[in-house]
């Protein structure tokens, strides 16, 4: 067990403290609540969600080994529930409304408690409807022994923003598909039409272009602001940084990027893997990066960059030491990045891996849509109630092989498991173990997972619109 330090960002603040000393089991739960907030972007007042402690603070951070022990309280004027992301806990606590269980009505609370298995870089979001884009989400760290007491932890929230509602964001990508009014042709694609049929064009589409982020955003945050008012985090000249960095857009992914300094990228949503050293790092939606920094001794400002795939636009914080003047960085970069690659994926290696075993079942989901009335699915059913769920047995070994059908990429999420990522078109390794696995046009992935918690489980891209248009099914064993 780490001991205790000082956290040097962010703020500790997540262990609220008893008025007396109290057995662990009866501590009090931590609250989160569900709230309403003003922020500003591009220069104008926006009406967000958030989740906070009732001292202010965003999310938790707390211990591997301590129990999740948190009381949600519903402050907003609506239904909402909120999800654990990457978390294993048991299945009624997971934060799915309809499938772990009913939201939490206006005014009302939940609580959860469940041990924390592992430690890392994880997060929490509503489940619900589409809250996330209202950015309902905040970070969720985990400590546990590979942290530093010499390493400052610098926590980097990354979403996208738009002052359209999201209802109607959703109106308008169903109404005229993935090149709706909201969006603009990305750069050097062939102009899909709305009634084009993505399933039969896939293949031949492998090594096309592929069509990437359908929503027009106003703005691209991290930590809530843009580069126009960036985040400005004071650091050690000489000393060490562990960026944690998690996507929490509702539709984009980015390129990290540490511009002069090079990192060591050390976890992938939250589990340790071989480390790998660069100065960039793609991040799709709903993962998390961890890298290691060391900063050059004497002043110096270091952005943090993350650039929206296929596009200039950026979102970053600054890294500060010794006092240097940090001047202002563009929000959009000179020349647009590339789509996100499964190149790096390939390269991964967990450190610790499942152990080797044949898979006992293998459940291929295809991710299959139609741009006409932006309907998404897998094995071409848009979910619905009435969808069975895949079946799955206690103690088996589950493979899950995603062959995506459709011209964009879609970051899939298992709820309650780790997986490891074993295969990525047809070459077999030790991938990474996380929780949310790009699968880009054209090609197969293949993750492999322990059913090891019971339950029904949700399983889909976590891209919210395709996410909410029906790419989403069940795993069901309880
Ligand atoms: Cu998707």
């Amino acid at each position: 067990m780490l001991s205790r330090r000082a956290l040097l960002a962010g703020g500790v603040a997540a262990l609220a403290a008893p008025p007396f000393p109290a057995r662990a089991q009866n501590a009090a739960p931590t609250i989160l609540r569900l709230e309403r907030r003003s922020i500003e972007v591009n220069g104008r007042a926006a009406s967000v969600y958030g989740i906070r402690q009732p001292n202010g603070t965003f999310g938790l951070t707390t211990e591997v080994g301590k129990p999740f022990r948190v009381r949600v309280e519903n402050r907003i004027e609506e239904p909402s529930l909120i999800h654990w992301h990457g978390m294993t806990p048991p299945w009624r606590q997971d934060g799915v409304p309809g499938i772990s269980g009913p939201p939490i009505p206006a005014g009302g609370s939940a609580d959860y408690d469940f041990p924390l298995r592992f430690g890392g870089t994880f997060w929490m979001h509503s489940h619900q409807g589409l809250q996330e884009q209202g950015l309902m989400a905040a970070p969720l760290i985990i400590h546990d022994e590979r942290d530093r007491p010499d390493e400052q932890e610098v926590v980097v929230m990354l979403a996208d923003f738009s002052f359209t509602p999201a209802e109607q964001i959703f109106e308008n990508l169903k109404k005229s598909g993935s090149m709706a009014g909201m969006a603009k042709p990305p750069a050097g694609a062939m102009a899909s039409t709305s009634s084009m049929k993505m399933a039969s064009a896939a293949k031949s589409k492998a090594d096309a272009a592929p069509d990437l982020n359908d929503v027009k955003y106003d703005a691209f945050l991290a930590n809530d602001r843009t580069l126009a008012d960036p985040e400005i985090v004071k650091v050690e000249p000489g000393g060490r940084a562990l960026l944690r960095i998690i996507n929490s857009s509702s539709m984009s992914a980015y390129h990290v990027g540490l511009g002069a300094l090079e990192g060591e990228l050390t976890a992938v949503d939250g589990f340790a893997i071989a480390p790998i050293r660069g100065r960039k790092f793609p991040i799709a939606v709903a993962q998390r990066l961890d890298i290691r920094i060391e900063l050059p001794p004497g002043p110096g400002a270091y952005p943090v960059l993350a650039q929206l795939e296929g596009e200039r636009r950026q979102t970053g914080i600054i890294l500060a030491a010794g006092g240097a003047p940090v001047s202002r960085i563009a929000d959009a970069a000179d020349l647009a990045s590339p789509a996100l690659t499964l190149d790096l994926e390939r390269t991964l290696r967990a450190e610790k891996s499942l152990p080797a075993r044949k898979a006992d079942r293998v459940h291929t989901l295809n991710l299959t849509g139609e741009m006409a009335g932006y309907i998404w699915s897998i094995n071409n059913v848009a979910w619905n109630k009435d969808v069975p769920p895949l079946p799955v047995a206690t103690g088996e070994r589950v493979e899950l092989v995603f062959v995506n059908e459709t011209p964009m990429p879609h970051p899939m999420h298992l709820h309650g498991h780790e997986f490891q990522v074993v295969e990525i078109d047809g070459e077999r390794f030790p991938g990474a173990v996380r929780d949310t696995i790009l699968v880009t046009p054209g090609r197969r992935v293949v993750v492999a997972f322990d059913a090891n918690n019971p339950g029904w489980w949700a399983l889909h891209c976590h891209l919210l619109y395709h996410l909410d248009a029906g790419m989403f099914t069940t795993i069901k064993y309880v």
